[in-house]
């Protein structure tokens, strides 16, 4: 396993960031959680976009270009041959000392993994998941905003623990007044009279890629789509359920808080949106040129 640091690839023993990091120290910095899908890099420019978005919020400036942690990922990519692969994109603050301020960090790290996430297990996808909700609300947006994809996730993780207490493997986690916001790792989407409806990204969600990718196929369908306010009532009360995220895709939703989602089995149009966006996913995206990178990588 190669790693990017800094501008160089190391071994999974050499790759190491600084106690000092803030990263480590206070979760100040962001990450991009990207998919490779035989050889394409999925939405790397869209990923690439909101790490830029993210890292303008907090302040933290990249020390590298669009162009170069573009190529840097794709040559990480194919350093590790891996066609099919999970990349973690991570820009931390950088080494500083023991006090918050970010004015005694020297430069931001960046660091790019390429290896493999835990997915759901493909038997899910025929039949479905079930949901809690969870009892800690989102971090609502005047605090800090969840479209900034920060290594903080406090919040979610503790959401994940409810849920995983509670045997099931993801949360429903509302805002502060109480409408839907996300799920821990996941966006969320209902189908209710053939409408597909999904939380407005202020009521608290990350701008996810997966969900952007979902309301472009319902558009190509002519599925008419609503970002707006959702209640867990419409949840409960809708005739089909699903999550999307990048280590999701997509995943049919059958139970949430006991109660059986439309007919308790995975909905059919949300099984025609997965069949198409699997379609969709080995197609589009930024081609891994193997070989070039792997000479470059053995120059040195
Ligand atoms: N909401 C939150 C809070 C997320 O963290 C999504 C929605 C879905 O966004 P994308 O862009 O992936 O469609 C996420 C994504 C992990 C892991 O390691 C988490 C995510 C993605 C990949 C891996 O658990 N979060």
């Amino acid at each position: 396993m190669l790693i990017y640091v800094d501008g160089k690839l190391k071994t999974k023993d050499q790759a190491k960031i600084s106690v000092f990091d803030h990263g480590f120290l206070y979760g100040d910095g962001i990450f991009e959680g990207i998919r490779v899908y035989e050889g394409n890099v999925f939405r790397l420019a869209e990923h690439i976009d909101r790490l830029y978005e993210s890292a303008k919020t907090i302040a933290l400036r990249i020390p590298i270009t669009r162009e170069e942690l573009t190529q840097a990922t794709l040559d990480t990519v194919a350093a590790n041959g891996l066609r099919n692969a999970y990349i973690r994109l991570v820009i931390s603050r950088g080494p500083g000392d023991l006090g918050i301020d970010p004015a005694n960090c020297s430069e931001p790290s960046v660091v790019i993994i390429v290896g493999t996430i835990k997915l759901y297990p493909e038997e899910l996808y025929r039949t479905g998941i079930a949901l809690v909700t969870s009892s800690v609300p989102r971090i609502p947006t005047q605090c800090l905003d969840p479209r900034i994809k920060s290594l903080n996730y406090l919040n979610n993780i503790m959401a994940k623990i409810e849920a995983r207490q509670a045997g099931v493997l993801e949360a429903v986690m509302l805002n502060l007044n109480g409408r839907v916001a996300e799920c821990t790792a996941d966006n969320i989407f209902r189908f209710k009279n053939g409408l597909l409806e999904t939380p407005d990204l202020m009521h608290g969600a990350l701008a996810g890629i997966t969900r952007a990718a979902v309301l472009e196929l319902a558009a190509r369908n002519g599925i008419r789509t609503r970002e707006g306010a959702l209640g867990l009532h419409d949840l409960y009360n809708a005739d089909e359920c699903f999550l999307t995220g990048t280590g999701a895709e997509i995943m049919p939703v059958i139970k949430i808080d006991g109660r059986e989602i439309g007919d308790g089995k995975p909905g059919a149009k949300t099984l025609d949106l997965l069949r198409q966006f699997r379609e969709l996913r080995v197609r589009e995206g930024s081609r891994v040129d193997y070989p070039r990178a792997a000479a470059a990588a053995a120059e040195g």
